[in-house]
């Protein structure tokens, strides 16, 4: 009997839970929208592309369904499907849209239903914690959706951007749930130009590769025992990877006022006496060891093919523009650093395209706190 009474308040308790989720939800969709005969008929969207300042949701042919004009241009448009997420409110699909800066308005994450229904604006103008230089007026350069597994520890979609002030620096990669809430954020002295995420290596949370450039580093931060010249381009190349429940702080080197330095799985910078800009291409097992392998290339023509690990560089190789030499890349794990160089220049006996085994590498392991 006491069973059953305990039952029946677990009954009303769990109705009173739905009956909350509902009205939070809003009414649901009329029936009318589903039928091809209603005029409320709305034909599945299949696919959103950015025409100027408009996002165009498109139905299976191709034929626009809606189009919403935002307040400036949209740099990218995707489409995410929610259906396997059974807390998704309301349920259906969403479009996630970027839009760049203009000298008016800061760039904004804008995310619609799949109606056309505008959700929620998210305007990037987090005040720069670096001391020079910045408006806090924001382009987002590039976003990803992904269930990074983080923070909530829930499973639901997250939005993952990368967006640099409108001086060029600094940098902010940041993390903002499907309600549009700030999750964490990154701050970076430089421009990070793109952003992969991906479980690269099978084990919770998601990785964020991201790779752009950054100011010279100083002189006094590079290794000295081999003799390099501080004799710098204008900005160096960086790439690295950080953990998706890890994000937090400020890239090296430069401090910023009450900002705790960040945690990189590993930052690796290339640097010569021109300027250097990373793009990641690839993330795929070039050597077949069971690992995914990250493959960096600078605007100069060379790439590098460093163990997601950061632990050791594979292979090195050069595109049919190569100019200049190869540039020397540093990769730091924590307060550990290891030195990577390839002094041998030009490369004339090795093929565009062909992957070789770096030939003469120096590897320094610092150990203590060099960034304090
Ligand atoms: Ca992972
Ligand atoms: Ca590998």
């Amino acid at each position: 009997m006491l069973a059953g009474r305990l039952n029946g308040l677990v009954c009303l308790i769990m109705a009173a839970s739905v009956a909350v989720i509902q009205l939070s939800c809003g009414e649901e969709s009329p029936p009318s929208a589903c039928d091809p005969n209603s005029p409320d008929y709305l034909p599945e969207v299949i696919s959103v592309v950015a025409e100027g300042s408009d996002v165009v949701a498109l139905a299976s042919d191709d034929v626009p369904i809606w189009r919403r004009t935002l307040q400036s241009d949209v740099g990218k448009a995707v489409l995410l499907d929610l259906s396997e997420e059974s807390a998704a409110c309301p349920p259906g699909k969403r479009i996630v849209c970027s839009t760049k800066a203009t000298d008016a308005v800061s760039g904004s994450i804008v995310t619609f239903d799949e109606r056309g229904n505008k959700l929620w604006t998210y305007a990037m103008t987090d005040t720069s914690p670096y001391p020079n230089g910045h408006i806090d007026r924001y382009n987002i350069i590039d976003f990803e959706v992904s269930p990074i597994n983080s923070y909530d520890k829930s499973s639901e979609y997250k939005i993952i951007a990368t967006a640099s002030d409108v001086t060029w620096f600094p940098n902010r990669i940041f993390v903002l749930d499907l309600q549009g809430s700030w999750l964490a954020g990154y701050w970076h002295p430089g421009d990070l130009g793109s952003l992969i995420t991906e479980d690269i290596d099978g084990c919770d949370p998601i990785e964020i590769v991201f790779c752009g450039l950054s100011n010279t580093m100083p002189w006094y931060w590079l290794p000295s025992q081999e003799g390099l010249e501080p004799d710098l381009g204008d900005y160096c190349g960086v790439v690295g990877i950080l953990e998706g429940d890890r994000i937090w702080g400020c890239a090296a080197p430069y401090g910023a006022v009450g900002v705790p330095h960040a945690y990189e799985r590993w930052y690796a910078f290339a640097y010569d006496t021109t300027a250097i800009i990373i793009s990641v291409t690839q993330l795929k097992d070039h050597n077949s060891d069971g690992q995914i392998d990250v493959e960096a290339w600078t605007n100069t023509g060379w790439g590098y093919y460093i163990d997601s690990s950061g632990d050791s560089l594979i292979g090195l190789g050069r595109a049919d523009a190569a100019s200049y030499c190869i540039p020397r890349l540093v990769i730091f794990k924590g307060h550990n650093y290891v030195w990577y160089v390839d002094p041998d220049c030009p490369w004339g006996s090795v093929q565009p395209g062909e992957l070789v085994a770096p030939r003469a590498i120096y590897k320094t392991i610092h150990r203590g706190c060099i960034f304090h």
